[in-house]
């Protein structure tokens, strides 16, 4: 959507002010909330018209209701897309995708690391129904043009991955999966559009767990794709309609609308916390490895600075001691708090493969680089030097 107060203003002034007029209706700076589930028609021909799609409108919460498409259209401008689509949850957002885009004999191929559930929902949810997964490794992207086939309708990858926070090069995938008619998805939830663009860099569609950076306070559940308007018409009117229901409410679209309003400000923040804890942890004699892309001994640090406009506030490291230390480390932390999510005021720990990648079976894990021992930190907003003085503690009994 064109807002012409908000066109080719930057991306802070996009996040607080795109596509709503503080001064329209009753004046109210913020948005309202839209509490309803459903919407009138003057009459019956009005009612048919907008079921038809031939009259604007509203119809009912579960395709749309107009806080959430304000929060569509904020996503959409800031993600640089033509449209977006709010869902229920992260996972709202690959399933119902996903339900739209394929069919039984086509094939997906993925990076071999990704998020727990997208996982799960893969490989034991959608091999189900005759779509073959195909796991290999996109930070080669000569390992793209090698595997991709005719039966290849979709390359589905995360950067950085959870957790292992391997980056995978966006515009060269996209230009291979192009080349053989494949759409390219991005799970964009550890950079925010903020940190990193993928549909400029060439991707498709990006999806979203908002529960994250967008949502930003760990208090709800909320989900985004970024697409073709046309396309996402189809995911709204059949991946959420009829296939997940996964729609969002308009509290939640709220509170993400107010979390987008600082993201900014909070991706500095937990940039420099992040980078604070790495570059500690890859000092330290008790670490035996620490993955984040802003240290010098990062592997792909000429790509992340090509990519992404800040490393970000997520970092996974292991400990020499292995598996046992990793767990000693967790329980000894005090502020730092146990618990999976990420993107919150709250600096998080938690431990992949008995918590977000346990649905993975052992061998699924080692075939997919998340280690046993591997310990992911997302770093909140705190005051670095007490997480310093925390992780140090806790490193004294690993
Ligand atoms: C976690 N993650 O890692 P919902 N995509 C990515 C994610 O990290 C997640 C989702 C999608 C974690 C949750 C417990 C890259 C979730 C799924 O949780 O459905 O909003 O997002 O700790």
């Amino acid at each position: 959507m064109t807002d012409t107060k908000t066109a080719r203003k930057g991306f802070s002034t996009r996040a607080i002010h795109h596509a709503y007029d503080p001064y329209a209706g009753h004046g109210s700076l913020n948005p309202p909330v839209y509490l309803s589930s459903t919407y009138t028609f003057p009459t019956v021909e009005d009612g048919a018209a907008r079921f038809a799609g031939e009259q604007a409108g509203f119809v009912y919460s579960r395709v749309g209701n107009p806080t959430t498409v304000l929060l569509e259209q904020r996503i959409a401008d800031l993600e640089g897309g033509e449209a977006a689509l709010v869902t229920a949850s992260g996972m709202g957002a690959t399933t119902s995708l996903l339900w739209t885009l394929l069919q039984p004999g086509d094939e997906i191929i993925a990076d071999k690391t990704l998020y727990g559930c997208t996982f799960g929902f893969f490989n034991h949810g959608l091999a189900k129904f005759g779509v073959k997964i195909t796991h290999i490794d996109l930070t080669v992207p000569a390992n793209l043009e090698r595997a991709i086939n005719t039966a290849t309708k979709l390359v589905f990858f995360e950067s950085p991955a959870n957790p292992n926070m391997r980056l995978v090069d966006i515009a060269a995938i996209a230009a291979i999966a192009h080349r053989h008619d494949a759409k390219v998805v991005v799970d964009n939830t550890y950079c925010t559009p903020y940190l990193q663009r993928p549909i400029e860099l060439g991707a498709d569609y990006v999806v979203h767990s908002a529960t994250k950076y967008l949502g930003g306070h760990g208090d709800l559940i909320a989900g985004a794709i970024v697409g073709p308007k046309e396309s996402l018409d189809q995911v709204r009117f059949y991946g959420i309609k009829d296939m997940t229901g996964a729609v969002l409410s308009s509290q939640d679209a709220f509170l993400v609308l107010r979390g987008i309003k600082t993201l900014s400000l909070r991706m500095h923040r937990h940039t420099e916390n992040a980078q604070g804890i790495a570059e500690f942890l890859a000092n330290h004699p008790k670490v035996a490895v620490c993955h984040y892309p802003g240290l010098p001994s990062f592997p792909q640090l000429e790509l992340a600075r090509r990519q992404m406009k800040l490393p970000g506030g997520m970092i996974a490291f292991e400990l020499k001691g292995g598996i046992e230390a990793g767990r000693r480390f967790m329980n000894a932390l005090q502020l730092v708090t146990r618990a999976v999510s990420l993107g919150d005021a709250e600096s998080l720990a938690q431990h992949p493969a008995s918590m977000t990648h346990s649905f993975y079976t052992p061998e699924e894990r080692a075939a997919h680089m998340i280690s046993e021992g591997l310990v992911r930190i997302s770093a909140g907003l705190e005051d670095l030097e007490d997480l310093l003085a925390d992780i140090e503690q806790a490193l004294v009994v690993a």
